[in-house]
């Protein structure tokens, strides 16, 4: 386990804080001996993204916006400059206006399903294009984070159901372009965790009841159960899969009621 990502390197898009499921992520494929890139989306989230990146040494940190094309531009150019090669990036972005993600579906406007399909689905595209070239004759693996709403209908996760349709859908044409070149793309569907993109959404508690009272295993999942998924994805162990949606919900999505 100790060197499973030995040499590798990887960047990871998604950190805001230390309950990020990136940060998570991260952990265990530093623990796995990957040396990691972070980026951070805006001046407000730098310093606390900079002191979690200082506990893994030798990780780089760099801003970037998805909704900015050249920001997307900068990190690969910079990652270029500081290790020419890539090996894995994970994509743990999502943003819908919070006005969205309550109330009707049929209300979202224009604009909110524009960015919110921009920000959550249509940046693992454009992240993916950037990173090509630097994961070239490299095994590369590339991972997003997805969530069951996707599939099924979750009260005021609206539009943001719809992105993750599209991501997922994303996840397995992006694997049909990278198989050939030896590159994976999978994506990771979790179940419900308390972090920043949960604060304030109307019913989580009672969601996170329901799935530990319905849920084969009983329980709700940890972010560091993602983040051991993550590292088997970013790993030879899961050489060959790809355009896969794997669950950890604890088997939440099996059930019919
Ligand atoms: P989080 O708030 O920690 O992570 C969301 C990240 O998206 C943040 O780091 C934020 O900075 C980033 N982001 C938003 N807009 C951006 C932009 N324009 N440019 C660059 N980055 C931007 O919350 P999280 O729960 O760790 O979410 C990570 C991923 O996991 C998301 O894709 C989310 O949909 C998914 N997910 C979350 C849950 C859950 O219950 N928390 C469940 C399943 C899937
Ligand atoms: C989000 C909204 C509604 C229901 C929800 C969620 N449930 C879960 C989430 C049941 C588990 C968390 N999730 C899976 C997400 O993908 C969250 C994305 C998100 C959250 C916010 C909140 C704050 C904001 N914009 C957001 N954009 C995306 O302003």
């Amino acid at each position: 386990m100790q060197h499973l990502l030995q040499d590798k390197k990887g960047v990871v898009f998604g950190v805001a804080n230390k309950r990020s499921i990136a940060w998570a992520c991260a952990q265990s494929l530093a623990r796995a001996g990957m040396q990691l890139a972070f980026t951070y989306a805006g001046e407000r989230l730098e310093k606390g993204v900079r002191d979690l990146a200082s506990e893994l040494p030798g990780s780089l940190c760099l801003p970037c916006d998805v909704t900015q094309p050249d920001s997307m531009d900068k990190v690969f150019e910079d990652l270029k400059y500081e290790w020419g090669t890539l090996d894995f990036m994970l994509h743990g972005v999502a943003f819908a206006k919070r006005e969205e993600l309550q109330g009707d579906f049929f209300n979202t406007s224009r604009e909110g399903y524009a960015l919110a399909h921009e920000v959550s689905a249509y940046s693992l595209t454009a992240l993916t294009r950037r990173a090509l070239p630097l994961m070239e004759g490299r095994a590369g693996s590339i991972v997003t984070l997805s969530y069951i709403g996707s599939e099924r209908v979750v009260p005021n996760y609206n539009v943001m159901g719809i992105a993750k349709a599209a991501l997922e859908a994303s996840v397995r044409y992006l694997a049909h372009d990278l198989g050939p070149r030896g590159i994976r793309c999978n994506a990771i569907s979790a179940g419900p965790i308390r972090t920043l993109s949960a604060s304030g959404v109307q019913g989580f508690t009672e969601i996170l009841d329901h799935i530990a009272s319905h849920s084969p295993l009983r329980r709700n999942i940890t972010a560091e159960e993602v983040g051991d998924t993550c590292l088997f994805l970013a790993s030879d162990l899961s050489r060959g899969m790809t355009g896969s949606v794997l669950y950890v919900d604890a088997g939440y999505h099996v059930m019919g009621v």
